[in-house]
């Protein structure tokens, strides 16, 4: 499919990066970079294939513990010494780990008592929990509209409405609708597939073109009457051409004809009328291979809609292209992948220029295998397709050859999850990826409520590297309810690195959306994001509907305008540092009274008025 290392290869691409492994001497450390090129027959016990997964989390329940600062053939010592461990390579580079199979205690204290064979000090190992965080819970919707109460559904009908969007009707309604529901006597769901994700991972996730069989013959009757009878729904994404399918009999198979988030259930009823219900999302994916196309003629940037794409009219980088587009920048573009093929992006993506395609050799030696158009962390391969629309929209939003602010910047895509979220194992894996294989600004369309060690490392990697980093300031705040940053904090916005911008959302007025974030300390800069009336269209995902673009809003899609901004800005001048760059932006802002004592700012990001600043006789504060 998508990955054939071999084990031998694999090997050899560990063994080229025990350069970068953590030693607590400098000198040390000078004379590995220097001998890299030596080491390959020095290089230790490898870890082997079979203890090896390649897939991330696509759950909470999946997730494992991060493991940062352990050498490779550490890592084998400790799988050899338990069983039941296994482990996913998240930066052969940077010494980063996922380990399965025991709680992060467990392999925090076979840490200490291997201290006497692993090369690195436990002290310098770091071990956190991994986490999931899923995106469907994190995109705004508009305020529902007040309605008159509605008559009440049976309980089951009511619950695949609510999730997979299905009104049953007929005899599915007549199945589903006459269930009694007594969680003593109703049957015990089991479901099987036929493509389980590999290893100790259970979540149902395949690549596009391929079919699932569902089989609910190990479910057991609990009531009086044990014999059991059976009604699948099928849901796919609103992109697909299906309808939902619906079936009875104890198995079913879906073939889906889009990527991204599906979901099945199941009820299971007795004779007794006794029912139980299974819920699941399940995901699919593609591993298109990018196909580059020829620049549009330059004149297009003089015709595009400004009402369609009013956005990048109301910060004022359609009337500054002229003076600079993001020419010589890469901006990384850290979420679900990018459509790299769509007709407005496939220009902009950034080429890897030492890398062989498909001949499974990291030709470049950066650690990672045929790595031509970015990386993919959620299913370790070098397709960093987009499953699910996400980071298609931000990526056209950031630097589209059509409308992106940076009409000219190149688009590294770095793929952090799976399906419709992503774990911070390969958050942090994507970070020092786009921070090692050029890209000068990081877009980060996310966030969580934790503050984790082993981001810190990433974000404090990325500030060392004059690496310009753009964050979301989250979704959080409701009508009349404002999530405040100040108070509660998000990260990783809320990281208080020199290079961090925190990003909120306004509307066509420069007034805060009902849904962003805001903090008068923590959060520094906004720009529009779109409201339910005028949302921010940009590329989507491949679809069989040919959707090329969709109109979505969020402080994910502030975020891009903010990243498509600082590229073109700083294009004019490359020899800004990020905090440079960073100061720019927020000094230029365009005040907004609505904004005032809510972001440090106080205004929204204007592209036009940076540089005016930085091109202007008046030299701008902050600035050499
Ligand atoms: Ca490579
Ligand atoms: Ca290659
Ligand atoms: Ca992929």
């Amino acid at each position: 499919m998508k990955q054939s290392k071999t084990s031998s290869q694999t090997a050899t691409i560990n063994c080229r990066h025990t350069k970068a492994h953590r030693t607590s001497s400098n000198i040390s450390t000078a004379l590995a970079v220097l001998m890299s090129g030596l080491l390959l027959a020095g290089c230790g016990q490898q870890i082997s294939e079979s203890q090896k997964v390649h897939r991330a989390p696509t759950s909470a329940t999946e997730t494992g513990s991060i493991v940062e600062g352990l050498h490779e053939s550490d890592v084998a010592k400790l799988l050899q010494q338990d069983s039941r461990l296994s482990v996913r390579v998240i930066s052969p580079t940077h010494d980063i780990y996922e380990m399965y199979g025991a709680k992060t205690d467990e392999v925090k204290a076979l840490i200490q008592k291997s201290a006497s064979v692993l090369s690195a000090n436990p002290s310098e190992v770091t071990v956190e929990s991994n986490s999931y965080i899923s995106l469907k819970d994190k995109t705004p919707a508009a305020p529902p509209a007040a309605q008159p109460p509605a008559a009440p559904l049976p309980p089951l009908v009511q619950i695949i409405l609510d999730n997979q969007g299905v009104k049953l009707t007929g005899d599915a309604l007549n199945f589903v609708g006459t269930c009694r529901l007594n969680k003593l006597v109703a049957p015990d769901m089991v479901i099987r597939d036929n493509q389980g994700r590999d290893k100790q991972n259970d979540g149902i996730y395949f690549d596009l073109g391929g079919s699932v069989t569902l089989d609910s013959s190990k479910t057991v009757g609990k009531g009086p009457s044990k014999a059991l009878s059976f009604l699948w729904v099928v849901t796919s994404p609103d992109d697909s051409k299906l309808d939902p399918q619906i079936s009875t009999g104890t198995s079913t198979t879906f073939t889906p004809d889009t990527t991204g988030l599906h979901t099945y259930s199941v009820v299971a009823k007795d004779t007794n009328g006794f029912c139980g219900i299974a819920m699941t999302p399940f995901y699919v994916t593609a591993n298109d291979k990018f196909k580059p196309v020829d620049p549009l003629d330059d004149s297009w940037s003089a015709k595009i809609n400004p009402d369609t794409f009013w956005h990048v009219f109301h910060v004022g980088a359609q009337a500054s292209w002229g003076i600079a587009a993001g020419e010589g920048m890469t901006v990384a573009i850290i979420d679900t992948g990018v459509n790299y093929n769509h007709p407005a992006l496939a220009l902009n993506i950034k080429v890897n220029p030492g890398e062989i395609p498909e001949n499974h050799i990291d030709d470049d030696k950066n650690g990672f295998v045929d790595d031509v158009t970015g990386y993919d962390f959620g299913n370790d391969d070098s397709y960093p397709f987009d499953d699910y629309g996400h980071g298609s929209h931000v990526a056209g939003i950031a630097a589209s050859q059509v409308f992106g602010a940076a009409r000219k910047a190149k688009i590294l895509p770095v793929k952090f999850g799976a399906g419709v979220g992503f774990d911070i194992g390969s958050v942090i894996g994507a970070i020092h990826y786009a921070v090692d294989n050029g890209a000068k600004v990081l877009n980060m369309s996310f966030g969580w409520e934790e503050d984790l060690a082993v981001v810190r490392d990433a974000m404090a990697y990325a500030e060392k590297h004059n690496v310009l980093v753009v964050i979301a300031a989250g979704n959080d705040s409701k009508p009349g309810q404002i999530a405040d940053n100040d108070v509660k904090p998000s990260y990783p916005c809320n990281y208080t690195n020199a290079n961090i911008i925190s990003v909120a959302a306004t509307d066509e007025n420069d007034a805060p959306t009902f849904y962003s974030n805001l903090g008068a300390k923590t959060v520094h800069l906004a720009a529009p994001g779109g409201t339910p009336d005028k949302p921010i269209v940009s590329s989507y995902k491949k679809n069989p509907r040919n959707a090329l673009y969709v109109g979505l809003m969020g402080t994910s899609m502030a975020t891009p305008l903010v990243v498509g901004v600082a590229a073109q800005v700083w294009s004019a001048k490359p020899s800004m540092t990020a905090v440079e760059v960073k100061s720019l932006l927020l000094a230029t802002a365009k005040k907004s009274p609505a904004l005032a004592g809510k972001i440090s700012s106080g205004g929204v990001v204007d592209a036009a008025a940076a540089l005016a600043k930085l091109t202007g006789t008046a030299t701008p504060t902050g600035l050499q």
